[in-house]
């Protein structure tokens, strides 16, 4: 697609680093054009017009300056099985399962690559000659953009400057939304050399003219994708797929992969959370931030409207990614590195979400939605019950005429709005410090339909740090898993993790050796538990959440006392202090023996196939403790 009639073509104001390695990119990929992205209105409303024009995007004729991209059908998630960690080392990365490795079968991928459940690897020289082949030539007839851009506030001096060039101008689009997107940012970057600049290079895979059947307008190449990373040369190289997490390198590839490593080897924590600040009917107030896994609800509770509780308020300052550092005082402080948010869009209501339906109706970019015929979007629960039948008729996510007896959902259950932060109408002050903001609170959560509590409360540090570690959760359609088979997702940073999981479980051990530190305390909350005879849900979530994390507060502000068990600190009905603002199912609150000796021999098998020799001692004793514990009841 030729975009623009007058390409920024000039790499001279590009830091020399930046220059080299733009220069070394286009003759390795060969493209048409090229143009130098400057993040401004204008640049950005060509850029619109111009994919309008090419049938890449559908404008919303009901809102503001709000569009819709509908991707070709095999390119609507993360791919987890080609998403790849590149060193020399392969124990920096993953450990050696103790069944061994899956010999790897699809004719498309590497058969030097080791896959994990806890993520996969390759020797760098290896997969840098198998890049070399896919990216030789591959943008031919297409336009290479230069995106300068920064994860975190200017002048923080946590934030990290990098540069993404990418063939897909709907990448250039939702990356000015999702992150700080300017030439400006070349003013902060912290090395002489720019070494700390991170290299992101992107491509949809499919030069042109081509021979193969693509949809032409999201082009994408499912079977040579490939995402990798490459810790030690501060690069991530994308080759494939256009969709989320795989193509907009700021977010799950910078934040999460290179960020943990970068994180890891600076003293700090980059983390799949939420950021959130929270008043009581006090005025007091605490920040949290909060690691579930994709697609249980972060953007929900970093948006939560108090339901239940009056008096209570709620402030966001992010809803996907924490990057956390311990400051002089000892305080743990977040900042959201973030510009925006890539929200999932089935389930968002009035009812569920009225702050983030609030946001979305000007200047957005919404990703398979579904559309109506008087111009609106449409997903499965978002309030309104379209039957497809009758007017308004409903286009589908597939561009093709929707009604329920199709038997199959409007909207992709993956389908996402992507709308700039600033839109949040309950964005919290200290959203754009670049201090951060000082963290009272850890939760970790996932979706158990049986056996985990509403909520309960670590003993100390390094039992929070195990109780991260043995998360589990439903898959959801976040990533390609099919069906609902419990997974385990420790920490939420299962497909995140930028280096090997003991290593990262010692690193956050570590900080509960260190003198000096005010260690938030650890909780872990659980939504999704299920009548098991009606199947619905036990807990009515959403908006009453809040009656948890005043569950949480009164336990931080030591106006709350809590029942000991033998997985943590639950909240004790038999007192007036225990949840509040309404009934609440004592199925909610039970700790089963049973299930958790079960647990327990499930995270024992977990750890030993997948982490074994790189489990900290820590975590082991901790398991014995807990099994111990139930033991004893
Ligand atoms: P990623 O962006 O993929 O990292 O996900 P996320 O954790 O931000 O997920 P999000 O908040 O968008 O949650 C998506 C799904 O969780 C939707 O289907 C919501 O309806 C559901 N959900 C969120 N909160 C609750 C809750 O309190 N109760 C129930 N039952 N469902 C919830
Ligand atoms: C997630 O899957 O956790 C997301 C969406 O936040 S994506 O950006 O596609 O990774
Ligand atoms: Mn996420």
């Amino acid at each position: 697609m030729e975009v623009f009639a007058n390409a920024n073509n000039c790499l001279d104001g590009l830091p020399a680093k930046i220059r080299d390695y733009v220069e070394e990119k286009i003759k390795l990929c060969q493209p048409a054009n090229f143009h130098v992205c400057d993040g401004s209105d204008q640049e950005n409303r060509q850029l619109l017009d111009a994919m309008e024009a090419a049938g890449v995007v559908r404008r919303l004729t009901k809102y503001k300056n709000c569009y819709i991209a509908t991707t070709d059908p095999r390119d609507v998630a993360r791919v987890e099985s080609r998403t790849v960690i590149c060193t020399k080392n392969m124990n920096d990365i993953i450990s050696t399962p103790t069944s061994g490795f899956p010999v790897v079968t699809d004719p498309n991928l590497p058969k030097n690559l080791k896959q994990t459940p806890l993520g996969n690897w390759m020797d760098t020289d290896e997969m840098l000659e198998i890049l070399e082949e896919r990216f030789n030539g591959c943008m031919r007839g297409r336009t290479m953009y230069v995106i300068p851009y920064m994860m975190g506030p200017y002048s923080s001096p946590y934030s990290k400057v990098a540069v993404e060039l990418s063939d897909s101008p709907y990448v250039v689009a939702s990356m000015r939304i999702m992150t700080r997107m300017s030439s400006n940012v070349f003013k902060e970057i912290k090395t002489s050399d720019g070494s700390d600049i991170v290299k992101c290079l992107h491509s949809v895979g499919v030069p042109l003219p081509t021979d193969k059947p693509i949809c032409p307008t999201w082009p994408c190449n499912p079977e040579q994708t490939l995402i990798t990373h490459f810790p030690d040369r501060n690069e991530i190289i994308s080759f494939g797929s256009n969709y989320g997490g795989n193509s907009l390198c700021g977010k799950k590839c910078l934040a999460l992969r290179i960020g943990s490593t970068l994180a890891k080897n600076e003293g700090w924590l980059a983390e799949h959370m939420l950021i959130m600040g929270v008043t009581n009917p006090e005025g007091i107030k605490k920040y949290f931030v909060a690691a579930f896994p994709s697609a249980c609800g972060k953007t929900n509770l970093a948006m939560l409207q108090p339901v239940g509780i009056p008096g209570y308020k709620v402030e966001c300052i992010g809803d996907d990614i924490a990057w956390m550092h311990f400051d002089e005082e000892g305080r743990l402080r977040a900042i959201n590195p973030e510009y925006g948010f890539f929200g999932v869009a089935p389930g968002t209501s009035k009812s569920t979400n009225p702050i983030a339906l609030d946001m979305i109706h000007e200047n957005t970019i919404f990703t398979n939605v579904a559309e109506t015929s008087d111009g609106e979007v449409y997903w499965e629960g978002n309030g309104e019950n379209f039957d497809g039948l009758h007017e308004p008729t409903i286009l589908s996510w597939k561009n093709k005429r929707w009604s329920v007896d199709l038997g199959e959902p409007a909207a992709h259950p993956n389908s996402r709005f992507c709308t700039t932060i600033k839109q949040c109408s309950i964005l919290d002050p200290a959203w754009n410090d670049p201090q951060g903001v000082p963290i009272e609170g850890i939760i970790f959560g996932g979706r158990r339909p049986a056996g985990v509590p509403l909520v309960y409360e670590s003993f100390d540090w390094q039992h929070g740090v195990f109780v991260g570690a043995s998360m589990r959760s439903e898959a959801t359609a976040a990533a390609e898993f099919k069906g609902k088979q419990i997974m385990h997702d420790p920490f939420a940073m299962r497909p995140f993790f930028g280096y090997n999981f003991g290593s990262y479980l010692a690193h956050w051990l570590s900080f509960g050796k260190k003198d000096g530190l005010q260690l938030p305390r650890i909780y872990h909350v659980n939504w999704f538990l299920r009548d098991p005879e009606t199947n619905g849900f036990l807990w009515p979530g959403f908006g009453e959440n809040i009656r948890v994390i005043d569950w949480i507060f009164r336990r931080l502000t030591n106006q709350a006392s809590a029942r000991e068990t033998p997985i943590g600190l639950v909240p004790d009905q038999a007192t007036s202090d225990g949840i509040r603002g309404g009934e609440v199912n004592p199925a909610l609150l039970e700790v089963s023996k049973e299930f958790w000796l079960n647990e327990c021999q499930a995270m024992n098998k977990y750890f030993e196939e997948n982490v074994n020799t790189n489990l900290p001692e820590d975590i082991r004793t901790e398991l014995n403790n807990l099994q111990k514990r139930l033991l004893q009841i």
